[in-house]
């Protein structure tokens, strides 16, 4: 397999508004960032993905950019940015921006001069002509309602896939393309070492969007993976990012597998690895994200099998199960409970051990969790706000049941701020906060589990330790062990398998559950001598013949020759 330093990279994910405060204003900023440099280097992650800090008027939280090319002053200047930039390289560590180009800022200058039907800029986005009392075709937006507003002074219909403040850029035109590829290059040339590219696969627009009778009747569901995605992909990726050692990692909304091989293998797309969602979205009810249903582990561990056999050497995995929009993943899939430590530790070695790119979602590393809404008052989220009014309107919630489905699904459970310490706002600032701070924060900080040497933070650190050391834990390809085991998902990594007995070869068990199962190993794995390499729990039997598991505990073997590099 191919090597690359990204496929070897541990990511760490910032969302800046939330991280640290320098100047107690209640918002998180880059001098806040670069205040704790030496904590990310402490960790041991390789690479950090920051979200959009772009000027913005901050409607979704910087994802509508109403200007690409300066920083938004909440954030700091392009100075402190740049300070930002050299000392994450002077700590070997790489940056990734976020590229959110599906859409800007109505407060765009693109957009406030596409208002005028004569302005070259008027084709920069989709404005549709029609009767105002008729959208031009019934499409949805992602947070709710439908995906077209009404401009009374232009007299026309615009496209927004999102909130009515994020206007959908028309990428059929040529000078969009060239804008965004001159944008690019700009941030290429102040050096950063990549982008994660937010839903790029809405960009390409079906035929005859546009024209009242055609193709666009059928739902928004046909802006995903439109006709002309993979040229425009091509094109990007030779026109800008094929001049610079860069990874791309593309945000792709309901991507399958197969499709995933077909962006993501070799000379295609130019997108390296891609966030799909199909594990985050099995414990969706029939009515969708804000409807539930329990998650099983078969479910979780075929998905993600799955995904860990079809790509192998043709595509690359992003190993994630938390980022800004998706509740805290230890709430959702561990227990945040009794077993805190051990489930979110347990989850960890997942997302460790599989072929992949770990990402790190700041305050997994310490097990924060999902936060206590007790009222609507504590939400901040547009996109909760409108979809939790959708789902009650058509009866998937009940009133007394809103504030429990929020404190389960909304993206703000996993925006409240970074635990720092034990001090006042956890020491995320010294003003009032933007968004409430977990009152978890007494017990769940950084500096409390820095102090405490089997923490989940200590985990976290020799994990990226370990699959530095090993090769196999970056390359190996996976074979699952134990298919219809009720409770345990065990795997094997092995590199090489080609060398047959020889080849380095890791076994992973992980007890998803707060029972004591026993495990038996396929003998040509059990009879094999094994070393520990990692475990969540002390004491821990050299031995795969017939292990018993504790609750949530997670083991992570070497066979035989399996070698450090
Ligand atoms: O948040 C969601 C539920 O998990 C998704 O519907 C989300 O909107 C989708 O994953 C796209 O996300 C990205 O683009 C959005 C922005 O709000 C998200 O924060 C971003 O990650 C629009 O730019």
């Amino acid at each position: 397999m191919n090597r690359s330093w990204w496929k070897e990279a541990v990511v760490y994910q910032i969302y800046p508004k939330s991280f640290n405060d320098s100047d107690g204003d209640g918002v998180g900023d880059l001098r806040g960032i670069i205040e704790k440099l030496d904590y990310l280097a402490d960790l041991g992650i390789d690479l950090v993905w920051l979200n959009p800090v772009y000027e913005s008027p901050g409607a979704d939280n910087g994802y509508d950019v109403s200007d690409y090319r300066a920083i938004d002053p909440q954030y700091g200047t392009m100075e402190d940015w740049e300070e930002l930039l050299a000392g994450l390289h002077a700590r070997d560590i790489r940056l990734v921006m976020d590229l959110v180009v599906n859409h800007t800022s109505d407060e765009h200058e693109w957009f406030e001069a596409s208002r005028d039907p004569e302005s070259p800029y008027h084709d920069y986005y989709f404005w549709c002509e029609g009767d105002p009392d008729e959208p031009p075709n019934g499409w949805r937006s992602f947070f709710g309602g439908p995906a077209w507003t009404y401009d009374q002074e232009v007299g026309k219909w615009y496209l927004h896939l999102f909130d009515e403040k994020q206007p959908d850029l028309n990428w059929e035109n040529p000078a969009v393309r060239e804008e965004v590829y001159d944008m690019m290059r700009f941030w290429f040339e102040k050096g950063i070492d990549g982008f994660r590219m937010d839903v790029i696969n809405l960009i390409s627009k079906p035929e005859g969007l546009l024209d009242r009778d055609g193709a666009g009747g059928h739902g928004t569901q046909q802006a995903v993976n439109g006709p002309r995605l993979h040229e425009y992909l091509r094109e990007m990726h030779d026109r800008v990012i094929s001049d610079y050692d860069a990874v791309t990692i593309g945000e792709m909304v309901d991507l399958s597998v197969e499709e995933a091989r077909e962006f993501l293998g070799p000379d295609d797309t130019g997108i390296d690895t891609a966030f799909h969602f199909e594990h985050v979205q099995l414990d969706f009810g029939a009515g969708g994200r804000w409807d539930y249903e329990e998650w099983t582990l078969e479910e979780l561990r075929e998905t993600l099998t799955r995904w860990q056999v079809e790509l192998d050497g043709i595509g690359w995995n992003t190993l994630y199960m938390s980022n800004h929009d998706q509740p805290r993943h230890l709430s959702r899939f561990g227990d945040d409970g009794t077993y805190h430590r051990e489930s979110a530790t347990m989850l960890a070695t997942l997302l460790h051990t599989l072929q992949g790119t770990p990402f790190v979602y700041q305050g997994e590393e310490i097990g924060m969790t999902n936060y206590p809404f007790e009222s609507l008052d504590e939400v901040r989220d547009v996109d909760t706000i409108r979809n939790v009014e959708i789902a009650q309107e058509r009866g998937y919630v009940a009133e007394e049941n809103v504030m429990e489905l929020i404190r389960r699904r909304s993206r703000d459970n996993a925006r409240t701020p970074m635990q720092w310490d034990g001090t006042a706002n956890a020491g995320f600032t010294e003003g009032e906060p933007w968004i409430p701070v977990n009152p978890n924060y007494t017990e769940i900080n950084v500096s409390a589990e820095m102090a405490t040497p089997d923490s989940i933070w200590h985990y976290y650190r020799d994990l990226i330790d370990l699959r530095r050391a090993h090769d196999v834990l970056v390359y190996g390809h996976y074979e699952l062990l134990l298919p219809n085991h009720p409770e345990v998902w065990a795997y094997t990594r092995t590199l090489d398998p080609e060398e047959g007995a020889g080849a380095p070869r890791v076994a992973v068990l992980l007890n998803f559950f707060d029972g004591s199962p026993t495990v038996r190993l396929p003998a040509e794995v059990a009879e094999r001598s094994a070393e520990l390499l990692i475990g969540n729990y002390p004491d821990a039997e050299d031995s795969l013949d017939e292990c018993r598991l504790r609750p949530y505990e997670a083991r992570v073997y070497a066979l035989e020759s399996a070698t450090h590099r």
